[in-house]
């Protein structure tokens, strides 16, 4: 499909699209996005050597093998949401999918994250938060049991649907983009995320995100 092709295709949310197409950089250009802290700076709740396999490895394979699908198709010209919907109800391209939205998601991971993290969030969120879950603790509680409840690779995700805060899950590179829903948090429960510091404890691990991790700033930005 050609880019005219593709924009006519979708005149529903034509004028968003446009316009953001116009501001983001082009998937053409996709380079791994810089890590929004250094390596070592969410220690000791993740270690440099998760990180440095975890995105210098994983992440950085990913945007690798993106940049290799889309070289001379359509796709290139789109910035990366826009392939990742453009791709995600096609099974012929499912590893454009994968690898798109993969990239995307642990941009977004990363960013969710700071040193210093956790706890509760301030503000409107928490409010929000309360409204959905009862109080943070059924919040925390949730997001772990979701987490866990994730059968094999994923992310567990807080996102806004329908004007309410929800936890979900999706597998593999799944993301709520996808969904109608719009991310605020995310949690990695792929097994790379966690085995090198907490082996096989997937629970302990997105119980320190939430206590010791999740960057609320940007969780808020996203509302
Ligand atoms: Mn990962």
């Amino acid at each position: 499909m050609k880019r005219r092709e593709f924009l006519a295709a979708t005149m529903g949310y034509a004028g968003a699209l446009l316009a953001r197409a116009e501001e983001t950089i082009p998937a053409t250009t996709l380079t791994l996005p810089p890590l929004p802290y250094a390596e070592n700076a969410l220690e000791p709740y993740i270690s440099a050597r998760t990180m440095g396999f975890h995105y210098g490895k994983h992440h950085k394979t990913y945007v690798d093998n993106l940049n290799k699908f889309i070289a001379g198709t359509a796709l290139e010209k789109l910035p990366l949401e826009e392939v990742i919907k453009e791709t995600a109800s096609d099974m012929s391209k499912v590893a454009v999918f994968n690898n798109a939205a993969q990239t995307w998601n642990h941009t977004f991971f990363w960013n969710g994250m700071k040193p210093g993290g956790g706890g509760k969030p301030g503000g409107d969120l928490l409010g929000q938060i309360e409204k959905a879950f009862g109080d943070f603790a059924g919040f925390k509680k949730t997001f772990v049991e979701t987490g866990l409840a994730q059968f094999g690779s994923g992310w567990v995700w807080l996102v806004m649907e329908g004007g309410a805060l929800k936890v979900v899950k999706t597998a593999n590179a799944d993301t709520p983009l996808v969904h109608g829903q719009k991310p605020l948090l995310t949690c990695d429960v792929w097994e790379h995320a966690y085995y090198l510091d907490y082996q096989n404890r997937r629970k302990d691990f997105v119980e320190m995100f939430v206590d010791h991790l999740a960057n609320w700033e940007f969780a808020a930005a996203q509302l």
